[in-house]
């Protein structure tokens, strides 16, 4: 091992899953992990541990399980409020359209949030965090959409900002400025489209910005507006994801492709088409069984004609108010497999290295020398429990950036 100057840990005694390598899971039943730093330096069979091995600290994980730490790369995790009365309302037959269109729905969480302190929406924003960061999380992409104005949706984004400071994890913050029509613009869409293109360089200055992404859908906006917030991204070279195919097949993840977007979004409408066109640009499809669940849809996501075209899957919760108010990774990735019939351990890669790479991350989602040394412990004998469980969260240990977390 080269000499290196940040502190050294040895994690022995575990059960690692490493999902690195070419045998299933990447497992390792007596393994062990060196973490040098933010760095993972050395991972594998115990008994193939460097000779004469100089660490400054020791963890004895008494056989427990390890994977990557989780990534949850879709996330709307900063808004003030709640909508359980919308729920009510949908369980009674309104529609998540109706409601939208009759001004509820995203508009209503608008309100709320503009009318939410700093101190509120971060304060919110930390307690769901810290429920994510409990089941293993170490990496979370937030989502604005719900300022709608330059000024709310930089708060927005200043919170997640602030997250990650605060809570030692990566916080990878999405503008989502074309998420709804902002109140102010109503019956205006185009001009509303021309102010999120006007407000990106001034997010983007201020260092808030790291991709774009926006709600293509006859309830969001359309494929040529998509377009138009797609350029002012890419001129300022932003990558983009996109909401898209969720309720209807609007062309939104071909049109994604074409800007190389790092991710499409839900996609239960996606078409050949679009499957074809992300497997030629390499973008993530990200599948979110919480929305689908919520929103009592039927429609699959075409996930055999993802596999048949190599298209990586990542599985996130969506956290949001309105479709999917989750807060549990692990229950998205049951989800994933009850609804969309994945296998558990396309699961678990879909929650940790497909999701780093929807993130634009290449440093983390695998345990591998030279990785971020984020991972969590769980109380599992193999990880296909970690699909097979709901309800129960078996996490024990979470570490990130090699630093454990309390919890
Ligand atoms: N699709 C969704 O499922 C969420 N946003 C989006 O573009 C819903 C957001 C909400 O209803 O508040
Ligand atoms: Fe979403």
């Amino acid at each position: 091992m080269t000499p290196t100057n940040a502190s050294r840990t040895l994690w022995r005694n575990a059960h690692l899953a490493t999902l690195a390598g070419a045998s299933p899971w990447g497992l390792f039943a007596q393994g062990a992990l060196v973490t040098a730093g933010e760095r993972i330096e050395w991972v594998g069979d115990a008994s193939a541990l460097p000779a004469g091995l100089v660490v400054q600290a020791e963890h004895d994980l008494h056989g427990a399980l390890v994977t990557p730490g989780l990534v949850d790369c879709h996330t709307h995790l900063v808004y003030g409020g709640q909508r359980a009365a919308e729920f009510e309302r949908r369980l009674q037959g309104a529609s998540y359209e109706q409601i939208a269109r009759a001004g509820g729905g995203i508009r209503s969480t608008v309100a709320a949030t503009r009318a939410a302190s700093d101190e509120a929406l971060f304060a919110s924003a930390r307690g769901r965090a810290l429920a994510l960061i409990a089941e293993g999380v170490t990496t979370l992409e937030v989502k604005s959409g719900y300022g709608l104005s330059l000024h709310d949706e930089a708060r927005c984004l200043r919170v997640a900002r602030r997250l990650g400071r605060e809570l030692a994890l990566t916080v990878r913050a999405t503008f989502l400025g074309a998420h709804a029509l902002a109140p102010e613009f109503e019956g205006r869409a185009d001009a509303y489209i021309d102010a999120v293109c006007e407000w990106l360089p001034a997010l983007h200055a201020e260092g808030l910005v790291d991709a774009v992404d926006a709600f293509c859908e006859t309830i969001g906006f359309t494929p040529a507006q998509t377009r138009r917030v797609f350029d002012a991204a890419q001129r300022l070279g932003l990558p983009v994801k996109l909401h898209a195919e969720q309720l209807s097949d609007s062309g939104g993840a071909a049109l994604a492709a074409g800007y190389g977007a790092l991710s499409c979004d839900h996609l239960e409408h996606l078409g050949a088409d679009g499957v074809a066109a992300m497997a030629r640009a390499g973008s993530v499809a990200v599948l979110l069984p919480g929305a689908f669940y919520f929103l009592h849809e039927t429609k699959l996501p075409p996930v055999a004609a993802l596999r048949e075209a190599d298209v990586p899957i990542a599985i996130a919760t969506d956290h949001n108010p309105g479709t999917s108010p989750c807060l549990s990774p692990l229950l998205a990735m049951n989800m994933a497999c009850t609804f969309f019939r994945l296998t558990p351990e396309e699961a678990l890669h879909g929650a940790t290295v497909n999701a780093a790479r929807a993130l634009g991350l290449a440093d983390r989602g695998l345990l591998a020398a030279g990785q971020r040394a984020d991972f969590a412990v769980w109380d599992a004998e193999h990880p296909n429990e970690l699909a097979y469980w709901f309800g129960r969260n078996p996490c024990l240990r979470v570490v990130a950036g090699g630093k454990e977390r309390a919890r």
